[in-house]
């Protein structure tokens, strides 16, 4: 038995064989990526056979990419270092014991978006099979975006009972988030900077061994495993709560009869040394798997961990208190889309409402956690009828969803631009109208994707989040 971590690394010698588990967006590409070094000379891709995501092991062996989407040089990659033997994907969670380094990529989505509690337990089973079939000098590394301390904590503990052996003497453990982005899978494994967190120095080192191949431009940013969860649960938070301080100035310009747009020109104008104000976008929600979960995950780290948390009791988060802005926005649609009818004398229930955009952002078929569903179902239990267009998204759960803009929008009341897609830059407010075929159409647009002008002046009834400006303009034609 090695007398200490770097003595165990030290007889294992450098590294040369690595395990990925987890064959999703984020393991794929890593693999391939870790594949590709000349001096690593195999990478096993590790993927439960299950009924749902067992068919990726084949279709890897084969040399073809399972994820969906337009990913630029992943198939080709994936191709290339399958043909040259560097690379399979196995169900036999065995080959882990011939890993000199073993990163965990499982992804950690809600329980029930209800509770806001992650389900951990894919990665729970992950890092279980990882420690059963783990060897000595093998360093583990977590991707997964977690709760601060799960890596020193529940990680370590899992791997120790598994394996018999010492965090940190026998074995070492790192975290390494994920900051991938769909659509850039391969470029932000190359270019982002990577921030790396070990238990100790010695595995943070090991750790940095790893991954410095496969940055191109990207540098390491070295700290501690709990730094590192926090850091990433951070840039999520921090990205959520730009949007939200977006949305709440939106809601004011709204409130005061002004152009939210001129004054974000006015605001981000403002730039010199250290004085940038990086003010981003209002809109109609934030939705995805990251900013909908990661202020969660942060604000769990800092009551489990921070024993002594200076804070009032109670009072809410600054943190939370965004997730709140942002999670009113598909309300607010709701209530500007409200206005909208009453101007056009109509009331919600025995209306139709044509929702335009199902996918979370745009140009995109990705609907997890869509701030759409949340309208709809507020539109739905005041009585309105729905209709659903979305031309990247072709189905979703319990919702009818079309690419025929003129059947969605036929004998609608009101239209709500919930998604930035480019489609939407283009809507011809007279063709619309036609389709709608009544006297004053309601536009409540949620990603300034209109012209407000353009439909006012065919008497459409404009809404729009934070065009304070226009929203309360003299509708065309009515008497
Ligand atoms: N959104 C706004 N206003 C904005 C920006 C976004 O309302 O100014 C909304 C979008 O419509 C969407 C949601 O927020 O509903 C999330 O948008 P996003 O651009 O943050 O996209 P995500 O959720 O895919 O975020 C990912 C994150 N990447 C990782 O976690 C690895 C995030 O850290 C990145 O900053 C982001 O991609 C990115 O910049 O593309």
């Amino acid at each position: 038995m090695a007398r200490g971590l770097a003595e165990a690394f030290e007889k294992r010698g450098p590294i040369r064989t690595i395990g990925v588990v987890g064959m999703g967006y984020v393991g794929i590409p890593a693999a391939a990526l870790f594949a590709d070094v000349p001096q690593y000379q195999k990478v096993y891709g590790f993927q439960r056979d299950s009924a749902t995501s067992g068919y990726k092991i084949a279709m890897l062996n084969c040399g073809e990419s399972p994820l969906g989407g337009d990913e630029p040089c992943l198939a080709a990659l994936i191709k290339k270092v399958v043909a040259a033997g560097k690379f399979s994907c196995t169900a036999d969670f065995s080959r882990i014991s011939s890993c000199d380094a073993v990163t965990i990529a499982i992804q950690t989505p809600f329980r029930d978006p209800g509770d806001l509690l992650p389900d951990f337990s894919a990665l729970h089973e992950g890092i279980r099979l990882t420690g059963r079939h783990l060897s000595e000098g093998t360093l583990v590394v977590l991707e997964s975006t977690v709760t601060p301390g799960t890596t020193a904590g529940t990680a370590r503990r899992i791997l120790e009972e598994e394996s018999g052996m010492v965090a940190g003497e026998d074995f070492g453990l790192a975290h390494a988030p994920e900051r991938v982005m769909v659509g850039r899978l391969i470029r932000n494994l190359q270019e982002h900077d990577r921030i790396i967190g070990g238990i100790d120095d010695t595995s943070t080192m090991r750790a940095c061994d790893l991954y410095s191949p496969i940055l191109v431009q990207g540098r390491i940013i070295p700290m501690s495993a709990t730094a590192a969860e926090v850091e990433k649960t951070a840039e999520n938070t921090f990205r959520d709560l730009q949007i939200a301080a977006a949305n709440q100035l939106a809601l004011y310009c709204e409130a005061m009869g002004v152009n939210f747009y001129d004054v974000r020109k006015g605001i981000a104008s403002l730039k010199e040394e250290g004085v940038t104000r990086a003010i981003l976008w209002p809109g109609a929600g934030v939705g995805g798997h990251c900013l909908t979960k990661d202020t969660y995950h942060l604000e769990r780290g800092a009551k489990v961990l921070g024993g002594n948390l200076d804070w009032p009791g109670g009072e809410r988060s600054l943190f939370l208190t965004a997730r709140a802005i942002n999670d009113f926005m598909p309300t607010h649609m709701l209530h500007l889309t409200h206005d909208g009818l009453a101007r056009a004398g109509k009331e919600m229930k025995g209306s139709k409402v044509a929702i335009l955009g199902w996918a979370f952002i745009a140009d995109s078929d990705d609907a997890r956690n869509t701030p759409s569903e949340v309208y709809r179902d507020l539109v739905v239990s005041e009585g309105a009828e729905v209709s659903v267009h979305d031309p990247w998204v072709e189905e979703y759960p319990g919702v009818a969803i079309s690419s025929d803009l003129e059947r969605v929008i036929t004998g609608a009341d009101a239209v709500a631009v919930f998604t930035g897609h480019r489609e939407y830059r283009a809507l011809d407010p007279g063709s619309l109208k036609r389709w709608a075929g009544v006297e004053h159409p309601v536009i409540v647009d949620g990603r300034n994707v209109v012209d407000p002008d353009s439909f006012i002046r065919y008497g459409w009834v404009y809404k729009g989040i934070g065009r304070g400006d226009k929203n309360g303009h003299a509708v065309v034609g009515c008497r």
